[in-house]
């Protein structure tokens, strides 16, 4: 352990601490813009800095070791006024239009000039005209808000392995791009949006497609249907003042009526009809010498980055389509037939956690139904901001149930939000349907959790079945890698695009780069999720009595024709 001093405060911290870490562990605050824990610590803003006796210049202290009996200042007047310089040379060259910014009020600039008390700018000078770039059917970049502080960078590079954005040019004309300032459109981005979490302004968001929605709401000749996604259930509250993680599944129905939508449906339905025809799927495979290890196919960055950095595996994808996928294409079939609407004029919303939910909608593959499948997938944080505009406070809404048939639901589909949940939903079906028997423990604990890569062997009825799990395509990248060499041998893998799952996709409310130190808001948002699990009757996707109708009615059995023809399809490079 090194004992230093901060601010005259003796604080006691592992070697290897940073000054930074150090003042955290004191309640200390120093100011951060560049630093996002654990994921970009370089020292680059400079808003960090602090004095410490004995040396010429001010140290920036995310990067600054502690050693024994250092005395460091934290507030001295030259650190307030070194910080008040770069934020104003920071501001000077910014996007000043707060007011209309999507991050206004949730911005760590913004936050931080109010709390230094910046009240003018000191240094006009030479400032970057707007530079847009709107192509990628996700993700918007926006030059001019750019702060240049690479928390994007990393989070594309270490977190996602993917590493398509880098800082191009020098000094004054630097800016965050991909290569040769290609479009986010033209190079292998996976549209994850992970980047735009990182961003502590709004340099980068989601594409915003609530417009579509409004027109559709609003046209008389429409029956608009939504779907919700197993995550929205715990993030979609953190937006209007609840707690990280509250579970507001039954205000969801509440909320999306009073907008406007015609019926209110629940991607846990299909996510539930995912696991009867990728469950059946494996057991196929794994029967009858078919391609393992079977991959799930549910998360669209996941695909992207298969079919970009990894086609060798393409055979191994579930050929099941996501459950927001699924859903459409049964709402436009089933749902139409079955409610005698013209199928033309359905138009079917998603509300996904997800900006890479986006881009598979529109995918030419998704329309088996004969109509695009998906006609818009709002994230989480369009749906709370088209609520907060029509005045609807979800944490005052009355609690109200999904509408049938599409809204039935077990706690397998609801897991489907969280790292594993795939897996486990499946396990819990395949074990039943291989032995006959009744799943004494429904729960698999050993693919739970925030671990970035998750091991199990599993004994259904004598066979023994190696599983895996990973969540954040870096982790995705080793497990394939170890397949490939010869060093696993999985018969089922579930791979999630984003960190945690669903619970932490790019198209949730974002959180700063504080809060996020504090909390491990995926691991919060997990453990919601499986408490919505345990709180319902049912709990395995077979026993869903929506889908044994389904099926019944409509599609015969799990992989018959009209399921192949509706419900999977091939990814190809
Ligand atoms: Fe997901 Fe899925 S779990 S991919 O994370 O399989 O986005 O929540 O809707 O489709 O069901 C997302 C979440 C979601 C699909 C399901
Ligand atoms: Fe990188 Fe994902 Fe952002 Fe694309 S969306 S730039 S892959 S972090």
């Amino acid at each position: 352990m090194v004992t230093l001093t901060i601010d005259g405060q003796k604080v006691e911290v592992p070697k290897g601490s940073t000054v930074l870490e150090a003042a955290h562990k004191a309640n200390i605050r120093i100011p951060t813009l560049c630093f996002l824990k654990g994921i970009n610590e370089i020292g680059a803003c400079r808003m960090c800095v602090v004095e410490v006796k004995g040396a010429r210049a001010l140290q920036a202290s995310c990067v600054l070791p502690v050693s024994e009996g250092m005395e460091v200042i934290t507030n001295s007047p030259a650190v307030r006024e070194s910080r008040k310089v770069t934020l104003e040379l920071l501001l000077s060259d910014h996007n000043l239009e707060c007011p209309t910014c999507v991050r206004n009020l949730n911005c760590e600039l913004q936050k931080l000039a109010e709390e230094l008390g910046i009240k003018s700018i000191r240094y006009p000078g030479e400032k970057h005209a707007p530079r847009y770039d709107d192509f990628s059917p996700s993700i918007v970049r926006d030059a001019s808000k750019c702060i240049l502080c690479r928390r994007c960078v990393s989070a594309c590079h270490k977190v996602q392995g993917v590493g398509v954005i880098s800082p191009n040019h020098r000094g004054f004309n630097t800016i965050i791009a991909p290569v040769f300032d290609l479009s986010l459109a033209e190079v292998a981005c996976v549209n994850c949006g992970q980047c735009i979490m990182a961003c502590p302004v709004g340099a980068l968001k989601e594409k915003d497609d609530t417009d579509k929605v409004w027109q559709a709401l609003a046209d008389p000749d429409k029956h608009v249907i939504v779907q919700t996604a197993p995550a929205i259930r715990v993030s979609l509250g953190e937006e209007f003042g609840e707690s990280r993680g509250a579970i507001v599944t039954k205000k969801l129905p509440a909320a999306l009526r009073r907008l406007g939508f015609d019926r209110v449906f629940d991607t846990d339905f299909t996510a539930d009809l995912t696991i009867m025809e990728e469950g059946n799927e494996f057991l196929e495979r794994l029967q009858h010498g078919g391609k393992l290890p079977l991959i799930t196919s549910c998360s669209p960055g996941w695909i992207k980055f298969c079919e970009h950095y990894y086609p060798e595996f393409l055979d191994n994808l579930s050929t099941c389509k996501s459950p927001q996928q699924m859903f459409g294409a049964v709402a436009k079939t089933y749902y139409a037939q079955k409610m005698g609407i013209d199928p033309s004029k359905i138009f079917v919303v998603s509300i996904m956690p997800c900006t890479a939910k986006k881009f598979e909608a529109q995918r030419p593959e998704m329309n088996s139904s004969g109509y695009q499948d998906v006609d818009v997938a709002l994230t989480t944080r369009e749906l709370s901001r088209m609520l907060k505009e029509a005045g609807i406070d979800v944490s005052k809404l009355p609690d109200e149930e999904f509408d049938d048939p599409l809204g039935i639901s077990t706690g397998a589909g609801a897991i489907f939000g969280a790292t594993g949940g795939v897996m486990e939903a499946a396990l819990r079906t395949v074990y039943e349907v291989v032995t006959g028997k009744e799943l004494q423990n429904i729960e698999f604990t050993s693919v739970r959790g925030v671990e970035g890569i998750k091991e199990a062997t599993i004994d259904v009825d004598g066979t023994k079945v190696n599983v895996a799990v990973a969540h954040g395509l870096s982790n995705a990248r080793k497990v394939l890698d170890r397949v490939k060499n010869g060093e696993a041998n999985y018969h089922f893998i579930e791979i999630m695009c984003c960190p945690g799952g669903c619970v932490g996709g790019g198209g949730q409310p974002i959180l700063s780069s504080e809060e996020r130190w504090d909390t491990d808001y995926r691991e919060v948002r997990g453990n919601a999720i499986y408490e919505v699990d345990r709180s319902m009757k049912l709990r395995k996707s077979h026993e869903n009595p929506a889908v044994q109708t389904l099926y019944k009615e409509f599609l015969g059995k799990p992989l018959s024709e009209k399921s192949h023809h509706l419900l999977h399809t091939h990814y190809t490079k």
